[in-house]
């Protein structure tokens, strides 16, 4: 039987990969994200490959959360394989100086929407006793780096959520597992520094991680044997070491 996927902030980056390479390997999918006409593009590029069906709310939102994954047809509604990826950086200030409204946001999104949609979703896979959840963290989750702070205080909370959700949900057969990456290139960096030229340089003199590496790593974590569970990835490109050490050519 072809199982279902639902992918949060699937409009871009790792989300966006992990749609395409489901798709490939013919996993139904549930979209989500708050621009439509990216999903849209997204749903008509991957009918081809498999049925897709989209949600188009924000994360942040408690209700709409809830009503979007309420309103899933029959066919979409089974949701095996949950993958928790929208989220974002929002600035990079030392903490004295950074702006209550970018903690907000990467409370709300990276640790509250990623609860809200688990708690939609749950249920339904306590019920069946299986199902497979995989947060994605962050090397920000196991480390902290110089005017990080509250980034990388989310993605410790993932982790601690991940950690948390794979012992209260191991009685039930499902499997919960965290993906942490270190730089992958994306639109991560644009949302970081809201579109600033600060963001081109990034990933500059080096080869990051590219979405697409992301995306197989977590087909083959969701494609193991039914007794294997990949409870924690770390992942970094070459070039980078820890998340300060990155070894640039310029
Ligand atoms: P992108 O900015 O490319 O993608 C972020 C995705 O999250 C978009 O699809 C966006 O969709 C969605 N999103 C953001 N805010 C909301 C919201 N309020 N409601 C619903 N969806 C939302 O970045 P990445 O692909 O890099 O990031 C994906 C995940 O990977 C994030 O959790 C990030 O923290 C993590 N990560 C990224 C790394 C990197 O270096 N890039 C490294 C380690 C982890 P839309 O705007 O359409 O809503
Ligand atoms: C994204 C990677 O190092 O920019 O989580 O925090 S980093």
């Amino acid at each position: 039987m072809k199982k279902t996927a639902l992918i949060t902030g699937a409009t871009s980056g790792i989300g966006e990969a992990t749609a395409y390479e489901f798709a490939k390997q013919g996993i139904n999918l549930v979209l989500c994200g708050r621009r439509l006409e990216r999903l849209n593009t997204i749903q008509k590029a991957l009918e081809r490959l498999t049925d897709v069906y989209i949600l188009n709310f924000d994360v942040r939102n408690k209700k709409e959360a809830f009503k979007a994954i309420e309103s899933l047809p029959d066919k979409f509604k089974n949701i095996d394989i949950l993958i928790n990826n929208a989220g974002n950086a929002h600035g990079l200030d030392p903490i004295n100086e950074g702006s209550i409204d970018d903690w907000d946001a990467m409370m709300d999104i990276n640790v509250k929407g990623l609860l809200y949609v688990s708690k939609a979703i749950i249920p339904q896979m306590t019920d069946q006793k299986s199902g497979h959840i995989i947060n994605i963290g962050s090397s920000a989750g196991k480390e902290v780096y110089p005017k990080g702070n509250v980034y990388c205080a989310s993605k410790h909370a993932v982790l601690a959520i991940t950690e948390g959700m794979r012992i209260d949900l191991n009685p039930y057969g499902i499997k919960v597992g965290a993906i942490n990456p270190g730089l992958v290139e994306t639109e991560f960096s644009q949302v970081r520094f809201k579109g600033d030229k600060m963001a081109d340089s990034v990933y500059k003199g080096f080869k990051a991680l590219q979405a697409k590496d992301i995306a197989e790593v977590i087909y083959f974590v969701v494609s193991r044997p039914a007794h294997v569970n990949i409870a924690d990835v770390l992942m970094f490109c070459t070039a980078q070491a820890n998340s300060t050490l990155v070894k640039k050519s310029l």
